[in-house]
């Protein structure tokens, strides 16, 4: 019998886009004007193509990666290693660069999805189907509110509303005193009544003292959920605030794989997962931090890193796949950029996010966008193409 040849993997490009925000958007840590995103672009040698992002928060303030580490990590470790080896094996891949290269989930993350992204489109299925089977069409998704300004902030919930865009809302503090943010929580949960689930994300930035004080008056005022309240390593301190207090606590920074998963789940240090794709280190360890959270009763949320549409749809790809996701979504990074990066952007409507449909995560680059938010110089390349 003929054997057709074995698909290989080419060659892997990496760029950094820096994209403006739609406005200043406030975390505890730092405040983003800008969003900078590393895609990855993997060609094969039947000529197909996987495209990928690892992306992250405020430079090195949210967490131990760089989008310029990423790409540093991606361009001189990750990539020589893939180059020549069969395309299809995304698992043989996987476990490849598990063995070379520690840590640096967010570069592994770009690389795995672009791999998931070209067998789709190869076989002609979504990655969806890859993982067994999309369960939803659309998911529900929340939007965050971080103006760092609580009248605009009220402003902006109620157009959310009023247009059908979002009815749950989730509010960065740990900027401000403990008191303050208190009551500014509950002035915007009085503003949207029963209108809108309101939830918080302290992004670490509270002692276990500062959180006692911090999740009484959340819960007094109506607030549902608490995320990431105390430094990531304090398991011990956030099982406390988990029992101690009805409001639901949520890990996030906590959560960089299945063995922190594990251990969360080990040490009851939280009531809800929430699942970010890059800080798994890619779209399988994020479906094992799934199993884990589900196998435990715990409740799910499909997170973001806030990616462009682009890593957004990877991870729709696999909240799609998963039974229960009782908290829903945050999968709006698109919203929040000046610009949308793809050929066609996702559909948000009726306080829902729609899974993209298609081949592989379903989404197709916009080259002139590509061109312009390049930082290697994309722009310069573009303008005198276009002489
Ligand atoms: C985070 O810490 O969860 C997600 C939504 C948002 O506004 O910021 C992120 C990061
Ligand atoms: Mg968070």
């Amino acid at each position: 019998m003929w054997n057709s040849p074995v698909t290989k993997i080419d060659q892997i490009e990496t760029m950094i886009l820096d994209i403006p925000t739609i406005r200043g958007h406030v975390l505890s840590m730092a405040t983003m004007r800008t969003q900078t995103a590393v895609l990855v672009v993997v060609r094969f040698s039947d000529g197909s193509e996987g495209i990928g992002e690892g992306t992250t928060i405020g430079g090195l303030s949210y967490g131990p990666e760089s989008p310029e580490g990423i790409k540093s990590a991606i361009d001189t470790y990750i990539a020589p290693a893939l180059i020549g080896r069969d395309a299809d094996n995304v698992n043989g891949a996987i476990q490849l660069i598990d063995k070379l290269v520690k840590a640096n989930r967010i570069a592994k993350t770009a690389v795995e999805i672009a791999l998931w992204d070209g067998l789709g489109k190869r076989l002609g299925v979504s990655v969806a189907q890859l993982f067994g089977g999309a369960v939803h069409a659309r998911l529900p998704v929340a939007w965050t509110l971080a103006s760092g300004n609580s009248e605009t902030d009220i402003a902006e919930a109620h157009q959310m509303i009023e247009t059908r865009r979002h009815n749950i809302f989730k509010l960065k503090i740990g900027k401000r005193s403990v008191r303050e943010d208190v009551a500014h929580v509950a002035r915007i949960k009085q503003a949207v009544g029963d209108a809108a689930s309101v939830r918080v994300d302290v992004n670490t930035a509270w002692s276990l003292q500062d959180a006692r004080w911090g999740l009484k008056g959340l819960q007094d005022a109506g607030c549902e959920l608490v995320e990431q309240p105390v430094p990531a390593r304090y398991r011990r301190a956030m099982a406390e605030l988990a029992s101690g207090y009805e409001i639901a606590v949520m890990a996030d920074e906590a959560l960089n794989g299945p063995e922190d998963a594990l251990a969360v789940v080990t040490a009851n240090a939280a009531d809800v997962f929430a699942v970010k794709v890059a800080q798994s280190g890619g779209l399988k360890r994020a479906s094992e931090v799934v199993a884990i959270g589900q196998a435990a009763g715990l409740g799910l949320y499909g997170g973001t890193m806030l990616e462009t549409g682009l890593g957004t749809s990877a991870a729709l790809q696999l909240f799609a796949t998963t039974e229960h996701l009782s908290w829903g979504t945050e999968l709006f990074g698109p919203l929040l950029l000046t610009e949308d990066i793809l050929a066609e952007p996702i559909t948000y409507r009726d306080f829902c996010v729609e899974i993209p449909t298609g081949a592989g995560i379903g989404a197709a680059l916009d080259p002139d966008k590509i061109a312009f938010f390049r930082r290697d110089g994309g722009r310069t390349i573009q303008a005198v193409a276009g002489e």
